[in-house]
C-alpha cells in the first residue's frame, strides 16, 4: 500500500530517533508509583505503558493524535484509520487510496464461511466475528516474513499488510455473521465505488433510501476506533502482539475483551436496560420511575450499563456526538427520548449511590438507540459493530509498536505475602 507505507516511511525515523533521545536523556525519571490498592484495582491510574495514536484526558475525552473526537464527526473512518497510524489527517488523493486498498482486499476466503456455517446456529455473534478472524491466520504476511528472516526494523510493514487485509475484509465478514446469524437471506457482495462504511452498510442490508443508515454507520465506525492503549482489548491486543504474535491472533484476542459486558458488550446489556425500562411502563416513565428502577438495578447488585467509566470523569464526548445525531435526525423516536431522559436521571441516582467515581454516560449509553431506529433491532449483533471500528486502533496501535520495536510485555507480578512483608518494613 504505497501511500500510507510512504507517508509512515517519513515518519517512523523521526518517531524512532525522538523516543531513544527522551529514553536516554531522562530513562530513569520516574512517571508513576503503584499503590497496594491499584495493584489489586485493575492497575488502575497506573503510568506504564505507551501509546501515541490517541488519548483519553479523564477531562475531556477521546482525543485521536491531538484532535478532540467531536472535531472528527465529519471524517471517513478510511480519514481516521490514516490519523491513527501517521498523525496526519489524509488529503482527498491519500484518503482515496485507502478506500481503493480496502475494496481490492475485501474477499473472504470461502473457508471462512464454511467455519461460520459449521457453528452452533445460537452462538454469539462475537463468538463467530473472532473464529473467523482466528480462522485466517495462516494468511498472515507477518508470520511469512518473519519465517523467512525479516529484519526487526521492517516488522512493521508485514503488520501492515495484514492489517490491509484484515481491515478490508472485517466488513464483508461482520455483514456475512449478521445475515447469516439472524437469518436475513444470502450474504450481500461488496459494491465497487462505495467507502468502507458505505460498503458496510450496503451488505448488511438495511433498508436505507435516504443514505441516513449508511451515515450513520460513517459515525459509529469513526467513533469507535481507538480509546488509547489501556482499555481491556487495546491492551488484550497489544499484550498478545507484544510476543510477534501476527495481527490475527492479537485482534482476535483484542474483542475477545471487546466482548466482556464491562466493556464493549455495555451497548447491548444498556439498550436492552432501556427497552425493559419501557415495557415495564408501557413507554416513556415517569422521572420517579425511572429513579426507582435505576435504584432497583443497583439494590440488586447490577450495575447500570452504559454508565461509568475507568479513566473518564466527564459526559462521553462520543455519546454527545450520538445524542446529537439522534436528536438531529429522529428526536421524537421513544427509544431516543429514553436514553435521553435516562441521561437526566441516572447520574444523579449514581452521584447519591456514591461509588461510581464517573457518574455519566459513557460510549455505549446511547449508541444501540441508533442502531435501533434503523431497524437494526438484534442487540447481541451490537458490539460487532463496535469490533469492526476498534480493529483501526488495535491495529495502528501495532504497526507502530512493530516499528518503534516494543518489546515483550511482562510486568512483575507479586504475592500477597509479599506485599505483607512490605507494608512491615
Ligand atoms: N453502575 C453501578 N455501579 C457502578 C457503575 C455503574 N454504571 N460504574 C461503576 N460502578 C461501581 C463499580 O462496580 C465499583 O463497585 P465495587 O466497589 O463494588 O466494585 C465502584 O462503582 C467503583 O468503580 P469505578 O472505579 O468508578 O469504575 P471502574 O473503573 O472499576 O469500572 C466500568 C469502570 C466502566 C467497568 C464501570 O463504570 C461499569 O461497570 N460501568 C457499566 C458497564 C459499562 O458501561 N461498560 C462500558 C465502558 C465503556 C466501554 O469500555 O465500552
Amino acid at each position: 500500500m504505497a501511500k500510507l507505507q510512504n507517508a509512515l516511511d517519513k515518519k517512523i525515523p523521526v518517531w524512532r530517533k525522538e523516543i531513544r533521545t527522551l529514553i536516554k536523556k531522562h530513562g530513569t525519571k520516574k512517571i508513576s508509583d503503584v499503590t497496594i490498592i491499584q495493584a489489586y484495582g485493575g492497575m488502575r491510574g497506573v503510568k506504564g505503558m505507551v501509546c501515541d495514536t490517541s488519548e483519553v484526558p479523564p477531562d475531556k475525552g477521546l482525543m485521536i493524535r491531538g484532535i478532540p473526537a467531536g472535531k472528527l464527526t465529519d471524517k471517513a473512518p478510511e480519514d481516521i484509520f490514516y490519523l491513527l497510524c501517521t498523525g496526519d489527517l489524509p488529503n482527498a488523493r491519500d484518503r482515496r487510496a485507502l478506500t481503493e486498498e480496502f475494496n481490492k482486499r475485501a474477499k473472504v476466503p470461502s473457508y471462512v464461511w464454511k467455519v461460520l456455517e459449521a457453528m452452533p446456529k445460537d452462538s454469539h455473534p462475537m463468538c463467530m466475528l473472532d473464529t473467523a478472524i482466528l480462522c485466517m491466520q495462516k494468511e498472515s504476511h507477518f508470520v511469512k516474513a518473519y519465517n523467512s528472516g525479516v529484519s526487526k526494523m521492517d516488522f512493521w510493514k508485514p503488520t501492515m499488510e495484514d492489517s490491509l487485509d484484515l481491515l478490508a475484509r472485517l466488513p464483508g465478514i461482520a455483514a456475512g455473521v449478521y445475515r447469516m446469524r439472524f437469518n436475513k437471506g444470502k450474504r450481500i457482495p461488496p459494491k465497487k465505488g462505495l467507502t468502507w462504511a458505505e460498503n458496510y452498510a450496503h451488505m448488511l442490508g438495511i433498508k436505507d433510501k435516504s443514505g441516513q443508515f449508511a451515515d450513520c454507520m460513517r459515525l459509529y465506525l469513526v467513533l469507535h476506533c481507538d480509546h488509547e492503549g489501556g482499555n481491556v482489548s487495546a491492551h488484550a491486543c497489544h499484550l498478545v502482539g507484544s510476543a510477534l504474535s501476527d495481527p490475527y491472533y492479537s485482534v482476535s484476542a483484542g474483542l475477545n475483551g471487546l466482548a466482556g459486558p464491562l466493556h464493549g458488550l455495555a451497548n447491548q446489556e444498556c439498550l436492552n436496560w432501556v427497552l425493559q425500562l419501557k415495557k415495564k411502563f408501557r413507554g416513556v416513565p415517569t422521572d420517579e420511575q425511572l429513579t426507582q428502577y435505576a435504584w432497583d438495578t443497583l439494590n440488586s447488585g447490577k450495575v447500570i450499563p452504559g454508565y461509568g467509566h475507568a479513566v473518564l470523569r466527564v459526559t462521553d464526548p462520543r455519546f454527545t456526538a450520538f445524542r446529537a445525531f439522534g436528536m438531529a435526525n429522529f428526536p421524537e423516536d421513544p427509544v431516543m427520548q429514553l436514553v435521553d431522559k435516562v441521561y437526566n436521571i441516572v447520574p444523579g441516582v449514581l452521584k447519591e449511590h456514591g461509588k461510581a467515581k464517573n457518574p455519566w454516560p459513557n460510549v455505549d449509553a446511547g449508541s444501540g438507540a441508533l442502531l435501533y431506529h434503523y431497524g437494526m433491532k438484534e442487540f447481541s449483533y451490537y458490539t460487532v459493530l463496535f469490533s469492526v471500528s476498534r480493529a483501526m486502533g488495535m491495529l495502528s496501535q501495532m504497526i507502530i509498536n512493530r516499528a518503534m520495536g516494543s518489546p515483550i510485555e511482562r510486568p512483575k507480578s507479586v504475592t500477597t505475602k509479599w506485599l505483607k512483608k512490605q507494608v512491615k518494613k
